[in-house]
């Protein structure tokens, strides 16, 4: 049966393959090409992850063009590949070469194309199945121009599940967890496998199963089980899994008094454990830890240090091969510095003291996850440790799913920023991928925003996130148009009747959307304004919360002078924590680029912008373009009825809708408000409010998943 007799209910993601070309039993049938394509490898034998990459191709071309392939195995001679394939690095590995065959002994007609695809991994020949049937939908060239070179960015690509065991996902707005784990070892269900061929599409790595806030239970032998069926499934992907491991796990799993990382005995027991876990999964990728933050144990509990614990950790799982992920995601209840300026005050004095196997995991900006925040200085100023870069694909302050916010743009913005600490081009990406500063170990995390929601992700527009973030995880290079395009073109394009209006007004769409959020929720550089606990909504004027640093007050710092932080050195000086060229250009409110302005400066009601408004009318007037842009967001939708799925065109438009009200809802809340400060009129163009204030902080959203 062709894909096109389903009903589109975002189960298959980018991987629908659509009909291409007429199929076999149509007339024009001779119009249908039959490809050769040839898998290479250094052994040319048939293999588990072979197997599945000539089933793809097998699956995939019989629905793309009617006809299956004719797939080879071959030996390649390693030394014949491209140089960028041969470096004896994970990078290298997983790189794949696609080429035309000039050749070919068989069937050397131009109705019958022969490719190669090469690789000195059964991994890279997957990834390069999955790039050519990619490559075949978005160019619709002819077979024979493909020939493409791939070799990953960054080593190390992971997605993070923050899922319980008990099935809740922490901020998963996608349903429960996809882990069964009261089923696992004896059932698997047929899901695990959907998604480790959805990571291997976006060529994916790693996956780490369980929260950040972690359970120590994953590490008992009843708990390892089920990874390791779990990891048998997922190893032919190339897909290799990873846990986040709780600290204090020695004294609630084992029979120890103690965590302390120094202490002999506790050594031992990790090392006892790390060897367990590499007997059951010989390729176990390491820990993910976070460690004294927000309740979670930690080296601080017995007064030593972050280096000292991943160190200790380090060195358990070292002779096998596995690394220690340690995030650098800390603010202490008892510090009173600014929070955005802690875990570079908590790390930066460590820059050298970590074992080779331990990799930084850093949240892209200082806070936490804002629709916008500058790059954390630690990305700029450590330069010894290997850092990898945290992103939360999950929308967990960005609408969660039920809104579109597409995050590419927001993404790129982060990885192409300047740090200057090696002068221009030292951009974040370069810090990354391990070039800016020479290191072998690199890696990348996303938060997944995956669920058991049978589209995966909630929101059907949601599924983008996830696909972004894997290409970017490939190449960081690619452009969120690109990328924008391919995810619309793979994930919406027609059986037959091909639309690129669709495609293009989709595309659109989804590149304005996480601006659009930024405008109706915090914009010119405002953060951490929403409602607590659920973070849904707004809530700038939550002051009571026990912590300081958890309220909105404490971050826009509205008064009747003004809005906004000054980190300036009159301020908290966090902008000292930055380059000398970024301090000099962010430090003057004129040069501030307007998106900045509020993170960086308390500035006065009536200070001038650049667009000449005043900061009272530039902020009313962002919040009204935020709310209109919604709105333009759900007519575009509405003009593809009867061009998208009936499916997936009602989802999507049930969920705009509900945007524009909460993006009405974001303004007013916000700019009445503002007012009680500013005491200033809205400036025309801004639509009055038709609640008072005490309307708003009266809502309460019924019920909000994802919340711990
Ligand atoms: O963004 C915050 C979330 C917490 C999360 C924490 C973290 C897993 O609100 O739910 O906990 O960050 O990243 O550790």
């Amino acid at each position: 049966m062709s894909p096109s007799h389903y009903a589109e209910d975002g189960y298959a993601l980018w991987l629908r393959y659509p009909r291409l070309a007429p199929d076999s039993t149509s007339p024009g049938a001779d119009e249908c090409p039959r490809f050769t394509i040839i898998l290479a490898t250094p052994t040319g034998q048939e293999t588990p992850t072979l197997a599945l990459a000539q089933a793809e191709l097998e699956t995939a071309l019989r629905h793309l063009y009617g006809q299956p392939p004719l797939v080879r195995l071959e030996a390649v001679d390693t030394d014949s590949l491209p140089y960028a394939l041969r470096a004896n690095d994970t990078k290298a590995r997983e790189g794949f070469l696609i080429a035309p065959f000039t050749t070919s002994p068989q069937n050397n007609t131009s109705s019958s194309p022969v490719l190669r695809i090469a690789a000195a991994s059964d991994t890279g020949i997957l990834y390069g199945v999955f790039a050519l049937l990619r490559q075949l939908q978005l160019s619709d060239q002819p077979f024979s121009n493909i020939a493409i070179t791939s070799v990953p960015s960054i080593a190390h690509r992971l997605l993070n599940h923050w899922d319980n065991l008990d099935g809740f996902v922490e901020r998963g707005y996608a349903g429960n967890s996809l882990w069964r784990w009261e089923e696992l070892p004896d059932e698997l269900d047929p899901r695990y496998r959907d998604y480790a061929r959805a990571m291997a599409s976006l060529g994916l790595n790693g996956t780490v199963l369980n929260n950040v806030n972690a359970d120590a239970r994953i590490l008992t032998t009843e708990y390892l089980l089920k990874v390791a069926a779990l990891a048998d499934l997922f190893r032919a992907y190339g897909l290799r899994v990873y846990l986040s491991a709780r600290f204090s796990a020695p004294i609630e799993i084992g029979e120890l008094h103690t965590g302390d990382p120094l202490a002999t005995e506790v050594a031992a027991w990790w090392r006892a454990k790390a060897a367990e876990i590499y007997a059951l999964i010989p390729d176990f990728g390491g820990f993910l830890v976070k460690a004294n933050s927000e309740g979670q144990p930690g080296p601080h509990d017995y007064g030593r240090s972050h280096a000292e614990g991943a160190n200790m950790l380090a060195e358990a799982l070292a002779p096998h091969g596995g690394i220690v992920i340690w995030r650098a995601f800390v603010y202490s209840p008892d510090n009173k510095t600014d929070r955005v300026k802690q875990a570079y005050n908590e790390f930066l004095p460590l820059d050298g003291n970590f074992a080779p196997n331990v990799v930084l995991q850093i949240k892209n900006g200082p806070l936490d996850f804002m629709p916008r925040e500058p790059f954390s200085p630690l990305f700029g100023a450590m330069r010894q440790t290997p850092l990898a870069a945290e992103l939360q694909i999950t929308q967990e302050y960005l609408g969660q799913q039920h809104q579109v916010a597409f995050l590419a743009p927001m993404w790129k913005e982060f990885l192409t920023s300047e740090t200057y600490t090696q002068g221009p081009g030292s951009t974040v990406a370069k810090v990354i991928d391990g070039t800016l500063n020479g290191h072998p170990l690199s890696l990348i995390s996303g938060v997944a925003n995956t669920g058991s929601d049978r589209n995966w992700t909630g929101h059907p527009l949601a599924q983008a996130n996830w696909y972004a973030y894997g290409r970017l995880a490939w190449d960081h290079t690619l452009t969120s148009g690109k990328i924008a395009h391919e995810w619309a073109q793979l994930t919406f394009r027609n059986a037959r009747s091909f639309d690129p209006e669709t495609v293009e007004t989709i595309e659109k769409l989804l590149l304005g959307s996480r601006e659009t959020v930024v405008n109706y929720s915090m914009p010119l550089g405002l953060h951490h304004i929403m409602a607590t606990a659920h973070h849904y909504g707004p809530g700038p004027w939550v002051d009571n919360l026990h912590r300081d640093d958890w309220n909105p007050t404490y971050y826009h710092r509205a008064d009747e002078q003004g809005l906004g932080f000054d980190r300036t050195a009159t301020g908290s000086n966090a902008l000292s924590q930055y380059a000398p060229e970024l301090q000099t250009l962010w430090g003057n409110p004129d040069t501030c680029p307007p998106e900045f302005l509020l993170w960086f400066h308390h500035l006065p009601w009536d200070y001038r912008l650049s667009t000449g408004h005043t900061l009272w009318d530039k902020l009313c007037l962002s919040y009204q373009q935020g709310v209109e842009e919604a709105q333009a967001m759900l007519s575009t939708w509405e003009k593809l009825a009867g061009k998208v799925d009936t499916e997936r065109f009602t989802d999507v438009r049930q969920r705009l809708a509900r945007q524009v009200t909460d993006a009405i809802t974001w303004r007013d809340s916000c700019l009445l408000y503002f007012q009680t400060f500013s005491k200033r009129p809205f400036p025309a163009g801004v639509e009055p409010p038709p609640h008072s204030l005490s309307y708003y902080q009266s809502l309460r959203p019924e019920s909000t998943p994802g919340n711990p």
